[in-house]
């Protein structure tokens, strides 16, 4: 792995009232992709200036609510699941996901770099509540967050399936006229977290270990389990946010409108592209879980198991 590290590159920083040169290691993504580090974390171009306008200049309120995630473990479920909750509940006429997809409604903050459209939201214009994503680990998150009274829930899911999903993804979008990347050689990456928000178990962990601390704060949720008991799942993300359902049918209609099978067939997630270069139709792939055992050899199973797996049981979560 050591030898895909490059030398390290010039960043700025920007903190509250000053910019600070800093050096951060680079290294190449699947050959096709140059990442750096910061943090502890791989950051993909564009991402990192972004992230240190948020760390620094970002002021929570206490009704914001931020949800969380590091790549391809269900983000775009949840965020139309709260999206649904919060914003699009009492007139299910006037459908949200119909018009836009949810990444629009629900921007991730470093990423609005590459919005295609003018954001119906500004980040730093705390007037009212927000309701806003990010891939960004526990620990570069901006200290109000953490200090504040907004909640955050974070998306988690099995490793190998996330890493079979950012195999297709990544694939589809960095490599569109060339062979896949080899999935053997992916599975190295994975397992020494070089690859964007990696390393995967560190990003889980924070987060995991936070909810732990602080469960009124962050609510962990396991992507497994929103697929297992969807209804027990939607509803406690709805009582954690403070607006329970009052009947069963809403908790029905919520995951109706929120389900793969209807978002992937919405015309709005057919065509275009919410973040540029990145299909609309890329977000929904199969939503399985245990897909990676169509791909996955054993001694690839276990060296995930081994690494990455054996990390997370160690701090009590089985993934
Ligand atoms: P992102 O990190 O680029 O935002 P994210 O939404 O976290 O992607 O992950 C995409 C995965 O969620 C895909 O999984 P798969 O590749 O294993 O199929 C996608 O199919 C799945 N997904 C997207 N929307 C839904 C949904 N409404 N319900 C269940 N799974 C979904």
């Amino acid at each position: 792995m050591q030898k895909s590290v490059e030398s390290p590159t010039k960043m700025v920083s920007t903190t509250e009232d000053n910019e600070v040169e800093m050096e951060v290691p680079k290294a190449r993504f699947w050959d096709a992709m140059d990442i750096t580090q910061w943090e502890g974390f791989w950051f993909g171009p564009g991402l990192l200036k972004p992230a240190f306008t948020f760390r620094s200049s970002f002021h929570a309120r206490d009704d914001d609510v931020i949800l969380a995630s590091t790549m391809k473990t269900g983000t775009t479920w949840l965020k139309s699941l709260s999206l649904c909750i919060l914003k699009n509940r009492d007139d299910p006429k006037h459908d949200m996901l119909a018009m836009e997809n949810p990444h629009f409604h629900v921007p991730t903050i470093e990423s609005t770099l590459y919005s295609t459209k003018p954001l119906h939201v500004d980040i730093y214009d705390a007037s009212g509540p927000r309701l806003l994503h990010t891939h960004l680990p526990h620990a570069v998150l901006p200290d109000s967050i953490k200090e504040s009274g907004c909640k955050v829930v974070y998306m988690a899911r099995n490793p190998k399936d996330t890493l079979i999903s950012m195999w297709h993804f990544f694939n589809s979008f960095l490599r569109p006229d060339r062979e896949p990347f080899p999935l053997e050689k992916a599975v190295d990456c994975f397992c020494s977290g070089l690859h964007q928000y990696g390393p995967f178990s560190n990003h889980v962990a924070e987060y995991w270990l936070e909810s732990r601390k602080r469960p009124h704060k962050i609510l962990f949720v396991k992507y497994e389990e929103m697929k297992s008991d969807p209804k027990g799942q939607v509803s406690r993300i709805a009582d954690f946010l403070g607006r329970p359902f009052g009947e069963e049918e809403q908790v029905d209609e919520v995951l109706w409108r929120c389900s793969l099978e209807r978002l992937r067939n919405l015309e709005v997630n057919k065509n275009g592209s919410v973040l540029l270069n990145v299909p609309n139709t890329s977000y929904f792939r199969k939503g399985e879980v245990g897909d990676w055992k169509n791909y996955l050899t054993s001694e690839m199973e276990e060296r995930i198991d081994q690494t990455i797996g054996l990390k997370l049981q160690a701090i009590g979560l089985i993934l």
